[in-house]
């Protein structure tokens, strides 16, 4: 069981009760889909959690009231939930399916059921096809056309699911194997490990004395679906989360061989063999052999790599972008870590579309080893998000300076705001207003559909207003979901060093914005990132360390990290572009 599988459940259920509007709908979708992103960002397992501590502690959870509770009770304990099959007995369809599709609502899913009897994906392809959509009241080509885009960003992104999905998944495997006494070293290898921002699968290497009795305790537990295939040395399985695990038990004395072939990419791994095939080597996942098929090396990574006369590497950068060659010269940088990591400048609490207080925040804050956060709520162009005016805003910092004194530097908040940058480039709150907050995050949540160079204008404008303290998730993609919109990001790089404005890191595992190769691009420039969780529950701050992942994909070092500054550091730090 998983959370995700449940998280996923429970937006179903939102999203078909969204539906049909009553004088309740809105109020209970609201409450579905906040549990749905608690259950889906919780940081341990949700079966765990009530184990331990029952209905109560579910209900400790923020957004989980007690009908909640006794339904999340009812999936833990025969994995169904009732309310959902009284649901799909009215409307028989695959909601998430369809409304993984960009552009594909609630509401249209169901138009398209009533009309056409679309159930799932395969029926929307197969309508698609014939055109059948277009005629339909209240669509046309155009709608064609972009349910057609949707299904093939559906397609790009097929079975790969997010970082912050599939490793809490690979954890909580590594940690029964590990748990068991079965398995002496656990790992996980492939693209988990470099961090990458998706995972096709995953790859997890054990070393064991009794591989049969590992492969078997795999086979059984409650996260994996069915088995694929099985054998003394590699089991795959299909897992409920939706995706593959590859565990493989590996000879103790190849370990490192093996560690560093499944770690990939591939394509580093074909130009670290070009160097072993120069030398008149052989490198394969059982160790590195000289020209006679005597065993150089296989047990450590960084033996290996020091035999090929390179340095070792992180994990992160083995992408085949240029690391072998800087790992040739030895000019492998030290990267960023997350304990380099010392507040959040980017969190949000229940005054706009957070779940939890600010109070609650401090807390996991604290719990998270942070000095400081920056609590950034959203302005007044954002009522879904519960945006807040001017005046809330001097209200809610009348409460954070309360707060501050009382918690006498345990931790620092800075007042701040996520404003929205409007369609013309001004931001959503006065500057009087503005000039009273440590940090300002300025984001891009409307009009997403404008031209480069339009778009392009428009932050930069927003960033010479002087005001703007970090571009938050500078493109605007979502994983899997939204591309980014147009820009040139080289010139709105260029435009945050005239400014001194960080570029943010969000950190968020839908979002993190910028990416890797942006990292990269933007990193040209002299300017500072700032890795933050975008935090919108107390258990996000987790999320941190996939913002640090991507950053260290980018190649990048504490010092070009905005946030490794100390509280005090980062005081100073905001004051001066104030
Ligand atoms: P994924 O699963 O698509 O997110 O990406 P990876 O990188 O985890 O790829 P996967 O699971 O197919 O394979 C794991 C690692 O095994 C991969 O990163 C490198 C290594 N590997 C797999 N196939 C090959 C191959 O044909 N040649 C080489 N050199 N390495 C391979
Ligand atoms: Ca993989
Ligand atoms: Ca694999
Ligand atoms: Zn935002």
């Amino acid at each position: 069981m998983s959370n995700k599988v449940l998280a996923d459940m429970l937006e179903e259920i939102a999203d078909l009760i969204s539906v049909d509007e009553t004088p309740n709908s809105k109020f209970e979708v609201r409450a579905y889909k906040k549990a749905a992103l608690t259950i889906g960002t919780l940081q341990e397992p949700v079966e765990q959690i009530y184990a331990s501590g029952g209905k109560g502690a579910l209900m400790a959870l923020p957004g989980i009231g007690k009908g909640l509770a006794e339904k999340i009770e009812a999936y833990i304990k025969t994995g169904n939930i009732p309310r959902l099959d009284e649901l799909k007995k009215r409307y028989p369809i695959r909601m998430g399916e369809l409304t993984g599709v960009q552009g594909l609502g609630p509401k249209t899913a169901v138009a398209l059921y009533k009309a056409l009897g679309i159930k799932g994906i395969d029926d929307l392809k197969k309508a698609l096809q014939e055109h059948k959509i277009r005629g339909l009241p209240g669509f046309g080509e155009k709608s064609e056309e972009l349910l057609e885009t949707g299904l093939q960003m559906r397609e790009s992104s097929k079975g790969r699911l997010l970082l912050g999905d599939a490793m809490p998944e690979a954890e909580q495997i590594i940690k029964a194997l590990s748990k068991s006494g079965l398995a002496d070293k656990v790992l996980i290898a492939g693209s988990a490990r470099r961090m990458r921002e998706t995972v096709g699968d995953l790859d997890i290497l054990a070393t064991s004395k009794e591989p049969e009795k590992v492969m078997d305790l795999f086979s059984r537990l409650p996260s994996v679906e069915r088995v694929i295939v099985s054998g003394p040395t590699k089991t795959t399985a299909w897992l409920k989360i939706g995706m593959s695990c590859d565990l493989r038990v590996i000879e103790p004395d190849s370990f490192g061989a093996a560690l560093q072939y499944f770690t990939g990419s591939k394509d580093h791994n074909v130009q670290v063999r070009q160097i072993a095939v120069k030398k008149g080597y052989k490198l394969n996942e059982y160790g590195l052999f000289d020209r006679k098929g005597r065993l150089l090396s296989s047990k450590e990574e960084p033996e290996i790599y020091g035999i090929l006369g390179m340095q070792w590497m992180p994990p992160e950068m083995r992408e085949a972008r240029g690391e072998v060659k800087l790992a040739q010269e030895h000019k492998i940088p030290k990267l960023v870590e997350l304990g380099d990591i010392r507040g959040d400048m980017h969190t949000h609490t229940k005054e706009t579309d957070g779940a939890n207080t600010i109070e609650e925040m401090v807390d996991a804050a604290i719990g998270a080893h942070l000095q400081y956060i920056a609590v950034t709520n959203h302005t007044k162009s954002l009522p879904v998000a519960h945006g807040m005016n001017d005046s809330q805003f001097l209200d809610f910092f009348k409460k954070v300076d309360k707060l501050n004194d009382k918690l006498g530097g345990k931790l620092m908040i800075f007042k701040g705001a996520e404003v929205d940058i409007l369609k013309d480039g001004s931001l959503d709150l006065e500057p009087a207003t503005l000039k009273k907050m440590d940090c300002v995050v300025g984001s891009v949540h409307s009009f997403f559909k404008m031209p480069e160079a339009e778009m392009t204008a428009r932050i930069e404008k927003a960033l010479d207003s002087g005001m703007v303290t970090i571009l938050g998730h500078p493109t605007g993609r979502e994983v899997n979901g939204r591309e980014p919109y147009q820009l040139r990001l080289d010139k709105v790089a260029e435009c945050a060093e005239r400014n001194d404005v960080a570029l943010e890191i969000d950190a968020f595992p839908s979002r993190l914005d910028l990416n890797d190769t942006n990292i990269m691009l933007a990193s040209r420039y002299k300017v500072a990132f700032s890795i933050d969780s975008d935090s919108h529950s107390t258990s996000h701050f987790g999320f941190l360390r996939y913002g640090v992942g991507t950053a260290r994909r980018g190649w990048l070092t504490k010092g070009r990290v905005f946030n490794t500054a100390d509280a005090k550091g980062m005081a100073k730090l905001l004051d001066s572009r104030r």
